[in-house]
């Protein structure tokens, strides 16, 4: 087939690729000059694990070809940003203009599928309206789905293959070609269902994380006023074979789990009361861990203190700084008073003031090392090497150096939940 991707970004451009890895012809357009530009050049303006030789192989086929505007094709994938506002309202305006710019080049037997994970009724209420505008018939001339990306960042290439997909058709027809277009390199099971349900059924995945996070951050502050070490119960409790409860944190990052709950608070306020308090309380954890450490080194007579912060990411082991707590944590911290420096290891460019390139400068005189983020080059730190700090303190949000061994090199170590 030929298919047009419309978004190249960390969803579209894999998702381009691999179809063309895989006997399609595919033409992928973005708005962002400097991202076409780069594909053209086989340069990549994402990280992604084993991207840079599938584009390779894609242009070097003559697979692959990029620009800033569509092209007639026999499917159109859209892939393009569905963030929420400031208000916490679902910005659907990339997803409209992205289906407007498709439909001069839609004809007859055309498939149109939305990637993007959107408040249930999109399709419905924010595609049709523009898809109708090309004159074929919907249903039987032009087919439309919804079949959302679940890949998680750092594993796209194996997860585009072995996961499942929801395959959402607004009828039958729609949903049996979407199956067939996937299955050209995807393993995992098809799941058919209309475009609704599965709009709903994504945003649940991630709500079902966000709530469950919550859960996991209430338990903590629990725990910590009955010194209980959260991890450790948590840990035991999942023991119980239908129990999973996930673990606390200095807040949820990333344009996902933190994004996706608000989808469903603003379609119906009223009953989605647990899911709104969850996003609060996640939405508090940054101010938390700054008054957690705040109250450490106040019990502690330490005075004027400086933080180093350890972890921008809002994740481990990646280099995506967007949305992170790890942010809020900082301006929690400069909104006490609290002089700091920031480091994170895969954050190669200064996005904040504090920030420095070198692990050694951060720690100068630090009253108190804060990690953030869960980054292996963190567990790998050897404690003893440490020479330069003010106190031998340090607060493990994420629970992930070695206890013992930060112990046995003098320093006093708190987790976030202990
Ligand atoms: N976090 C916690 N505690 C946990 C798990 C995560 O505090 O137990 C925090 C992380 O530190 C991070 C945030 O939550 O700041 C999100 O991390 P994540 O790895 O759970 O989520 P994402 O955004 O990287 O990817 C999610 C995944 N969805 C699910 O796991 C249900 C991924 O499969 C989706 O494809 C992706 O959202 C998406 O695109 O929707």
């Amino acid at each position: 087939k030929s298919i047009c991707v419309v978004g190249l970004g960390y969803i579209g451009l894999p998702t381009a690729v691999m179809f063309a890895n895989h006997g399609h012809k595919v033409h992928g357009v973005d708005v962002n000059e400097k991202a076409v530009t780069m594909i053209q050049n086989k340069e990549l303006h994402i990280e992604e694990n084993g991207l840079q030789e599938r584009l390779n192989m894609a242009i070097d086929g003559g697979m692959l070809t990029a620009s800033m505007k569509p092209e007639e094709a026999d499917v159109f994938i859209i892939a393009v940003p569905s963030p929420i506002k400031a208000d916490k309202t679902a910005e659907l305006e990339y997803v409209r203009k992205a289906t407007a710019s498709v439909v001069p080049f839609l004809k007859k037997g055309n498939l149109v599928i939305l990637e993007s994970t959107v408040p249930p009724r999109t399709v419905e209420d924010v595609m049709m309206p523009e898809l109708v505008q090309s004159g074929l018939e919907i249903g039987t001339e032009l087919f439309v789905s919804h079949s959302p990306e679940r890949v998680i960042p750092g594993r796209v290439f194996q997860e585009l293959v072995t996961n499942d997909r929801i395959i959402g058709g607004i009828n039958e027809e729609s949903a049996r070609l979407t199956s067939e277009l996937y299955a050209s390199f995807v393993e995992g099971k098809m799941h058919e269902t209309d475009a609704t349900t599965a709009e709903l059924v994504k945003v649940m995945e991630n709500t079902y994380r966000d709530v469950n996070i919550a859960f996991a951050n209430e338990l903590a502050m629990i725990a910590q006023g009955i010194n209980v070490n959260i991890w450790e119960a948590i840990k035991l409790a999942n023991y119980h074979p239908r129990v999973n409860i996930h673990t606390p944190g200095p807040g949820v990052g990333g344009h996902c789990i933190a994004v996706d709950p608000w989808f469903l608070v603003e379609l119906d306020p009223e009953k989605s009361k647990l899911i709104h308090l969850a996003r609060k309380t996640n939405d508090g954890m940054p101010s938390y861990t700054a008054q957690l450490t705040a109250d450490i080194l106040n019990a502690k007579g330490i005075k004027d203190p400086k933080i180093a912060v350890l972890g921008l990411a809002f994740k481990g082991n990646i280099d995506d700084m967007r949305e992170s707590p790890s942010v809020e944590v900082v301006s929690q911290f400069r909104e006490r008073g609290m002089k700091l420096t920031a480091h994170d290891p895969h954050i190669k460019v200064n996005n904040l003031p504090e920030q420095t390139q070198s692990f050694d400068e951060a720690i100068q005189d630090a009253s108190a090392l804060v990690v953030l983020t869960d980054h292996q080059a963190f567990r790998d730190i050897d404690p003893t090497t440490l020479t330069n700090v003010a106190n031998k303190i340090i607060i493990d949000t994420k629970n992930c150096i070695n206890r013992e061994k930060w112990e046995a090199a003098g320093f006093d170590v708190y987790l976030l939940g202990d």
